[in-house]
């Protein structure tokens, strides 16, 4: 591997340590090298903080290394005052000589700025280093700002013979096809996204919370369809522990979102887009899930396989075009990330 790889390899290391609490912002890592040592490392600070590159820099004990030091970051320095100010000021500031990128940025204020600014204060630099990983790294954000909506997870428990669900189910009890580590599991994955969504049957079936109970971390924006607006404030989903929103025809309250069900999945997208929900991960049922298979919009499932064996039910979604990209076991269960056919270029 080249060095720029192996450094850059690093950064996207550090770059998944931020992640769920920079959100909207894309958790972005960066290294300082100096005379191949690691000198300085750092990640996104949590929403509004500071920026990767700030991090680094700062964490860096011998300011006066940097001058001859390299900085490797998996994102385009920025360009513009934000939150914050531009990275890419600081690092001229400083007087790094030597910036490696992974990606550009797909922000429109950024989008080359970052590098122009480098560039024309004489630093060299070097983009597209573990290009495709650093895409990936910041895949909710790509997908948001090049696509115009949300990255899309699916994600659904199956039983070994197939199945989403039992056919007939007891209103409010719960059949539970994965296990304990499993549900832990999917508390994390909610906490690393900014909405998650089900339908309407689910909510009647197994009056889910959506929250992140069993994993410290935020609890994403709960979103539900009900066209008919017949789910009451008795439900879970509609207690206080996280914003929710009702996708309906009905408007009865300030959080319903009336849409047109012909192009629900799109409306719902947009939806997100408007409110700058970077990420959804979609919990259910087969319905829901399949609407968005069927609309080709969605990013990555993540499916549970248990050793459960249910004889009969209703059938777990069927995904297409896809590839099986990773499968891990947890206790007896399996979960297969599927990721779908597409790219960013
Ligand atoms: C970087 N390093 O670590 C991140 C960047 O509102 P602000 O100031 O926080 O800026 C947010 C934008 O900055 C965000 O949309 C993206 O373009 C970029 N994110 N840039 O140089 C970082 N997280
Ligand atoms: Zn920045």
């Amino acid at each position: 591997m080249s060095v720029y790889k192996q450094y850059m390899q690093r950064a996207l290391q550090l770059a998944k340590i931020g992640l769920a609490n920079a959100l909207p912002n894309p958790s972005v890592g960066a290294v300082i090298v100096y005379k191949d040592t690691i000198i300085g490392e750092g990640y996104t600070s949590a929403f509004g903080g500071s920026h990767a590159e700030v991090n680094a820099i700062n964490s860096v004990k011998n300011q006066a290394l940097l001058n001859e030091s390299t900085l490797y970051v998996t994102l385009e320095p920025c360009s513009h005052f934000g939150k914050t100010p531009p990275c890419a000021n600081l690092i001229v500031e400083k007087k790094i000589p030597k910036v490696v990128i992974g990606c550009v940025d797909p922000f429109a204020k950024v989008a080359g700025k970052g590098i122009q600014i480098l560039k024309d204060n004489g630093i060299e630099v070097i983009t597209g280093v573990l290009e495709k990983e650093c895409q990936q790294s910041h895949k909710r954000f790509f997908t948001f700002h090049l696509k115009k909506r949300p990255y899309i997870i699916l994600k659904w428990a199956q039983s070994a013979d197939g199945f989403i669900a039992p056919i007939e189910k007891d209103k409010h009890e719960p059949v539970w096809l994965s296990n304990a580590y499993s549900r832990q599991l999917t508390h994390k994955w909610r906490s690393e996204e900014m909405a998650i969504l089900v339908g309407k049957q689910t909510v009647l079936d197994d009056n889910p919370s959506l929250t992140t109970r069993s994993w410290e971390g935020k609890n994403p924006v709960r979103l539900f369809i009900d066209a008919n607006n017949g789910i009451d404030n008795s439900f879970q989903i509609l207690n206080e522990e996280a914003p929710t929103y009702r996708f309906t025809k009905i408007k009865k309250s300030e959080k319903d979102v009336v849409i047109p069900f012909k192009n629900m999945v799109q409306e719902i997208c947009d939806f997100c887009f408007e409110q700058n929900l970077q990420s959804v991960i979609i919990e259910g049922g087969r319905q829901t899930l399949q609407s968005f298979i069927d609309a080709g919009i969605w990013d990555e499932a993540r499916v549970f396989k248990t050793s459960v064996i249910l004889n009969k039910g209703i059938f777990a979604p069927k995904l297409m075009d896809f590839q099986k990209t990773t499968s891990v076991l947890i206790e007896e269960d399996c979960v297969w990330v599927y990721k779908k056919n597409q790219s960013f270029h």
